[in-house]
């Protein structure tokens, strides 16, 4: 039995149906569905709108609702893995590859504003969304500010662990490079060799414009994009 309302399981199901499905395609009918499923058109009704809301499908009036792109739109407001996931009623989820501390060295050093020898966090995680590979992160965080951090189970969010040692990233610098995979990346991404990555570099800085992060993202190129709107300067 499924422990939701009917609406509920019936947008679960449909999850599943339009998975496989390429953007665009058209859905069945509210009435078809509601025959299909054995449930009432207004059941129906609303199992699309949370499916549309979520981004998964959308409506044209009189034409009738279709498969989103599944491309996940990156924004350009400062949101964690997790947040962009759950905002796309996807399931994020971590697989922890590498855990330790070492020296910052002095690239990470300089980015983070610490001595060569001072110790930092190297957390590198393949992120998950639905248990499909989407992004391979590796982040660095100053060993001082993190204390206890790896000995938690990091396979939940970083920014959540962050908020609970009163640790929160305000701002970020971000560099967007467009980058091809090498083997292990693709192995671990599931995508061939040389595929298609966005790498994103950010710089998180708290309220005292300290660095407290600096992680590089590589994202599938086939699964994400970059939205952001663009104003034109005023005439003077
Ligand atoms: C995002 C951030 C990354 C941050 C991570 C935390 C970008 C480009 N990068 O992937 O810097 O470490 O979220 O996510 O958005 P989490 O809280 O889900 O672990």
């Amino acid at each position: 039995m499924f422990p939701g309302s009917k609406h509920e399981w019936l947008g679960a199901e449909l999850r599943k149906q339009i998975e496989p499905l390429d953007a665009h395609t058209p859905l069945s009918t509210e009435r078809e569905l509601a025959v299909r499923y054995q449930v009432s058109r207004a059941t129906v009704r609303t199992a699309l709108r949370g499916l549309e809301a979520a981004g998964i499908v959308y409506r044209v009036q009189g034409a009738g609702t279709f498969v989103s792109d599944s491309t996940v739109s990156k924004t350009l407001t400062l949101t964690s893995f997790s947040e962009d996931m759950r905002r796309r009623a996807s399931r994020p989820d971590s697989r922890v590859v590498v855990a330790g501390e070492v020296p910052a060295g002095s690239v990470i050093g300089g980015e983070l504003r610490l001595s060569v020898d001072d110790p930092v966090v190297r957390l590198v995680r393949l992120r998950l969304a639905d248990d499909e590979p989407m992004c391979l992160e590796t982040s660095y965080l100053p060993a001082v500010l993190v204390p206890g951090l790896l000995g938690e189970d990091l396979s939940s969010s970083l920014y959540e662990k962050l908020d609970t040692l009163g640790i929160r990233p305000v701002r970020a610098e971000q560099v967007v490079t467009a980058v091809t995979t090498e083997d292990t990346e693709a192995g671990l991404l599931v995508v061939p060799p040389g595929a298609p990555a966005l790498r994103v570099q950010r710089i998180g800085l708290d309220h005292r414009d300290q660095p407290v992060e600096r992680t590089t993202s590589l994202y599938r190129a086939d699964r994400y994009d970059l939205k952001f709107g663009v104003r034109r300067e005023p005439l003077i």
